[in-house]
């Protein structure tokens, strides 16, 4: 585990702005999932933010990310904007896909958010891809591909290990480990104790780290960006966290161990990150306050937005399907 790269202190405040508007993000989705004003299917995401909020700061808008259907926390704080991600999952026009992709295929390439799939696994190949043309390009350009611990266990992870460390690209593989695979316990489906293990297979570093501990977070994931940009080739993480809720919204979750459970959501890693802020001077009460009522701020004015927008017309069903060939 990496213990240099600790960020300085505005860092660690936009880490904690980051996690706000996520924590804000998803309580306010299943909200008004609830209210019935909207239906889609819906990943929570809580107890994963500092995830995305301490790796994505050590990104530039230019590079990318591939990441899943429980990727709304990463794509948010690559910088999809909050307004464009509720128009599309609510599937109005104004949407970043005109409301056709949805919450499982969000795209926003001006901030390097590149693709979502349902397709476990999938991420991986696919950030491969982008990161050969960086290296190709000599663009400087590194991809992030997110994935969960189930998803290591699909066969296009251990291709896309190898082939991404044959040919050295920039890649960065962040596995967040949330101890569930749909309604699956982590050592049920999973032979290998840590999942960072099997890069060694691969002839690349393994970072096991605390997901929830944003400044352990930040260091790795600093770490493997600057290996990449480097041009030494792809790191694996196994970011270690845990999934509040069930696999999908409406699920009854009876299948997670109650206990532990419990204890996860005691450790909630979101007021523990503001009680430190506080405590080491880095922040006033005041200063988080601010940032906590901004994101809710901007969430009453992303979720109007959306929610006035209209539906795309049926006659677009087929347009924005296949690329024009000139
Ligand atoms: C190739 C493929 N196999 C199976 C599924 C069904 N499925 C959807 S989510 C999921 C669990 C994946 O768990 P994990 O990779 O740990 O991600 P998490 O949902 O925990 O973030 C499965 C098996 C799928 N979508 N794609
Ligand atoms: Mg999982």
């Amino acid at each position: 585990m990496p213990n240099s790269n600790q960020p300085d202190g505005p860092t660690q405040v936009e880490i904690f702005r980051r996690m706000a508007l996520l924590k804000a993000n998803d309580e306010r989705s299943r909200k008004v999932i609830s209210s019935g004003r909207l239906v889609m299917p819906y990943y929570s995401y809580r107890g994963q933010e500092v995830i995305p909020a301490a790796t994505m700061v050590n990104l530039t808008d230019d590079d990318y990310l591939c990441t899943i259907y429980r990727g709304i926390h990463d794509m948010l704080v690559k910088g999809l904007p909050l307004k464009d991600l509720w128009a599309e999952t609510a599937g109005r026009v104004k949407g970043t896909c005109k409301g056709k992709g949805g919450p499982m295929h969000l795209t926003y390439p001006k901030k390097g958010v590149m693709v979502t799939t349902g397709v476990v696994g999938s991420s991986m190949p696919i950030a491969n891809g982008l990161a050969w043309a960086s290296q190709l390009s000599k663009d400087g350009r590194v991809a992030v591909a997110t994935f969960g611990d189930g998803a290591s266990n699909i066969g296009a992870f251990h291709e896309s290990l190898n082939l991404a460390s044959v040919w050295k690209v920039p890649v960065i593989f962040l596995c967040q480990n949330n101890r569930y695979g749909e309604h699956t316990a982590y050592a049920k489906a999973t032979s290998a104790k840590r999942i960072a293990d099997r890069a060694v297979a691969y002839g690349i570093p393994g970072l096991h780290v605390n997901g929830n501990d944003p400044f352990e977070m930040y260091a790795a994931a600093r770490q493997a960006v600057e290996r990449a940009r480097a041009g030494e080739g792809p790191t694996l993480i196994e970011a270690i966290t845990f999934r509040f809720f069930g696999h999908v919204f409406g699920d009854a979750d009876k299948y997670m161990d109650p206990k532990e459970k419990a204890a996860a959501m005691a450790a909630d890693p979101y007021p523990a990150y503001r009680t430190k802020l506080i405590s080491s001077g880095v922040a006033t009460e005041a200063d988080l306050a601010q940032i906590e009522a901004k994101a809710e701020a901007e969430l009453d004015e992303a979720v109007a937005y959306a929610l006035d927008a209209p539906f795309p017309d049926p006659k677009e069903l087929t347009s924005d399907v296949y690329g024009e060939v000139a």
